[in-house]
């Protein structure tokens, strides 16, 4: 070592450094919880490219300013680990790099976070206690100014091109392996993903992206997202919006206005519950025999859809929670998260309500922990605060315990409240136990094994929701509140062109995206809807049903109301590809969606229109989504729904 490193070579400090930083960052993940990395490789090779790339520059340095350039690195080293740990044992999450835009409101909070510092914190100053002691150490010797390797004695200046080279490279190594190793070469040494939610979560599950590259990495790769992300808005992009808020009715009153006034909002979000799977059997027994009951006494929605793009569950919950649509080829949960958001649970809270989110994964998963408390949740209960069943058989709580933890926490919960309940058991593998498996699929069938897997937990989850209506029931919340089910998308595994073909309103593509929504409570009658809806309606309904008006910008309609119109996109293209009304349906699914390529049908969907039939239509929700997208990328809704005024 001494002869590879000799304490008087220039390079001594920086690669000491490095070294200590990625045990620093090693130590942060034990700090908040990410014991075991399945991705050590990748681990030590992306946290050693960074700690390089911060720290060796100071090569390019003489004498003493290489010490204050090292000086300035360190601490700002020890400054964003410290924000990091403080704010994930405040919040629960990973600061983002767009939460510093609101930093100012931290200093509230101050007194409460000072008590979450401890000793064990001085871990991430020791780079001063390196630098110290380098610095006391090379002051006694003569620096060495040529390579540590062999006898070449090369000049320091050309040394100084040498080293910068070294710098890129070994930062360019660790950073392609992150970049393009996935799936493929390197990253197939330490790790292969397993499922499709493990390939997600390489992108959209914070602890995971920490757990293979480290904080420093996480926050660096969001900071250089959030800077190549334009959000300013044009003058254009101004007058569009408001031509678009000019434009649109203001939702009236229904004759539902009210009729559950203050009472509790339960919600129950389903995994890849498809409306598909409704009303029918298998064998002569029902899939969902729960809720086909409850569709049965509630309003039930059975031409109603979901518009997720990239974000999945999470674009559900927020085109539920906002009226706005999700965005394409980006996640509003984690690039947007810091938004100004008017969502459900803020007006709710302003009409009185406690607001509570529930769900038994990780909060950071889905960058939950970061936006809930931006669309007004007060409080979020996540997998620690719920216990696995004990022996263990699966890695999450399967829903009918979360439901039983669900329910006891929910009558210690003032009224009225809003509780959020998002479901996991049927989510993809959909592997539940097999104890668990009671739909009797025969042999010979038309599903295949992940389709039958998907029927076995669809089947499993209707039960465990026809266990917490009882357990409602009992304990007397069911009188005092609206409950709402409905699918977050669709089961991605072709279950719908497979069963209930004949019963959907949906034309073939579309079919997946139909998620049936049920509202029950006792003063809603029984009734079934075809009329076409969509989770973007499902904001401005809650509102007229709980007899809230407020001045939120809504782009759904009330789905009790007299205008229903539904428009789907293209997840990653923004093509609009359909768009459903009382009377015309336009669709689009060929490649680069023109709209003269679409086709103009009327209600019935027998008979083809000319397309021109569609083209103000087709218009109209051109403009409305692109308000908002406008209105998300601007951070655009309170200054909408307030007095404040906008000017193009
Ligand atoms: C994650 C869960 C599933 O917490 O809600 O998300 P998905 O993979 O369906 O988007
Ligand atoms: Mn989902």
């Amino acid at each position: 070592m001494k002869k590879f490193l000799p304490k008087n070579s220039f390079l001594f400090l920086p690669i000491s450094l490095a070294i200590l930083f990625v045990a620093q960052n090693q130590i942060f993940n034990i700090f908040v919880g990410l014991h075991d990395s399945p991705f050590f490789f990748l681990f030590i090779l992306s946290t050693f490219s960074l700690g390089i790339l911060f720290y060796g520059p100071s090569v390019l340095f003489s004498k003493w300013w290489r010490y204050v350039y090292l000086f300035i690195i360190s601490s700002f080293v020890a400054w964003l680990f410290l924000a990091q740990y403080l704010y994930f044992s405040y919040f629960g999450g990973f600061m983002q790099a767009s939460a510093l835009k609101y930093a100012g409101q931290t200093t509230s909070l101050a007194g409460s976070i000072l008590n979450l510092v401890s000793f064990s914190l001085i871990i991430f100053l020791l780079q001063f206690v390196v630098l110290f002691i380098g610095i006391f150490l090379q002051k006694k010797e003569k620096i060495i100014d040529t390579l540590p390797l062999g006898g070449f004695t090369a000049k320091w200046k050309n040394l100084r091109v040498f080293y910068l080279l070294c710098i890129i490279i070994i930062g360019l190594f660790g950073y392609g392996v992150i970049l393009f190793g996935n799936g493929n070469g390197w990253y197939k040494i330490t790790h292969f993903p397993q499922t499709i939610r493990e390939m997600n979560s390489f992108v959209y599950s914070p602890n995971m992206t920490v757990q293979r590259i480290g904080i420093f990495n996480y926050f660096a790769a969001d900071f250089i997202g959030m800077t190549l992300r334009s959000t300013k808005l044009t003058p254009e992009d101004i007058a569009l919006v408001l031509e678009w808020k000019d434009a649109v009715p203001k939702i009236g009153k229904t004759n539902t206005f009210g009729s559950a006034k203050n009472k509790n909002l339960i919600i129950i979000q389903v995994e890849s519950l498809e409306n598909s799977v409704l009303f029918q059997k298998i064998n002569g027994q029902e899939i969902t025999p729960n809720l086909n009951i409850l569709a049965k006494h509630g309003l039930y929605f059975n031409n109603y859809y979901t518009q997720v793009g990239a974000g999945n569950t999470a674009d559900a919950e927020f085109v539920i929670l906002n009226s706005l649509y999700s965005l394409t080829n980006t996640v509003a949960f984690i690039d947007f998260a810091h938004n100004k958001y008017h969502a459900l649970p803020s007006l709710l809270k302003e009409n009185g309500y406690r607001t509570y989110s529930l769900h038994a994964d990780e909060p950071t998963f889905w960058n939950r922990s970061n936006i809930y408390p931006a669309l007004g949740y007060e409080k979020s209960f996540s997998k620690s605060d719920f216990v696995l069943p004990v022996p263990m058989k699966t890695e999450y709580l399967p829903d009918s315990d979360f439901f039983a933890q669900s329910l006891q926490e929910m009558t210690g919960f003032q009224s009225p409240f809003m509780a959020t309940l998002i479901t996991l058991s049927s989510h993809t593998p959909f592997k539940i136990p097999t104890n668990l498996q009671t739909l009797s699929i025969p042999e010979k069938s038309p599903f295949n094994a992940i389709q039958k897997d998907y029927l076995q937990s669809i089947h499993y989850t209707d039960m465990a929701i026809g266990e917490f209506i009882a357990g409602l029931k009992v304990n007397g919340l069911y009188n005092n509140s609206v409950i709402a089910i409905y699918g977050d998308h669709g089961n991605l595994y072709g279950i719908s062109d497979l069963i209930g073909t004949s019963t959907t309103k949906a034309f073939k593509e579309t079919r997946s995206s139909n998620v049936p929504l049920i509202l029950l409570g006792t003063n809603l009658p029984a009734k079934t809807y075809s009329t076409p809806g969509s989770h973007l309606d499902f904001y401005p309904t809650v509102e007229n049903i709980l007899g809230i008006t407020s001045t939120s910008t809504l782009f759904g309609k009330d789905l009790l109301g007299k205008t229903h119109r539904v428009t789907l996109r293209n997840a990653y293209s923004k093509a609009i590809t359909t768009i459903l009304t009382g009377n015309l349906t336009y669709k689009n699914f060929t490649d680069g969606g023109l709209f003269e390529n679409g086709e103009c049908l009327s209600m019935s969907k027998q008979t083809v229109l000319p397309i021109e039939d569609c083209k103000t239509l087709y218009e109209e929700e051109v403009k409305a989504t692109s308000a908002s997208d406008l209105i998300i990328k601007g951070n655009l809704e309170l200054k909408l729904s307030s007095s404040q005024t906008l000017k193009p």
